[in-house]
């Protein structure tokens, strides 16, 4: 009988243990500030070891952030970054440290300015 190398690996995958789904809670709301929000990513922007979340807007052209008050997915109200995007075409955001003085810095993209900021 003669096998193929490219399909070993798959016949690996199918014996492999499958892990079983996580499950998960109820949605947890974070904010219904934003309008039109389009893209979330998350980093530490404070600092305190935990996890915040920033979104975009698409709308209100808004980035911003919310603190994770307590370390375990409790946040505080929308801090607005910036509104700077021309227009209502803001479309991502990431995050890195951009500066390495090892806090997080936010890239985004807006199309209707053709900005990188
Ligand atoms: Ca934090
Ligand atoms: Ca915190
Ligand atoms: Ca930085």
């Amino acid at each position: 009988m003669t096998r193929s190398l490219t399909s070993i690996p798959f016949a690996l995958l199918l014996a492999a243990p499958v892990a079983l789904p996580q499950s998960f809670g109820p949605q947890q709301i974070i904010t219904t500030a934003g309008d039109h929000p389009l893209w979330v990513s998350t980093a530490d922007f404070d600092g305190d070891g935990d996890q915040d979340v920033l979104s975009v807007s698409y709308q209100d052209h808004t980035v911003a952030w919310h603190e994770n008050t307590d370390g375990a997915g409790t946040f505080g109200p929308q801090q607005i970054i910036s509104t700077a995007a021309q227009g209502d075409h803001l479309f991502r955001i990431t995050t890195a440290d951009l500066d390495g003085d090892g806090d997080a810095d936010v890239l985004s993209s807006s199309a209707q300015d053709d900005k990188v900021a």
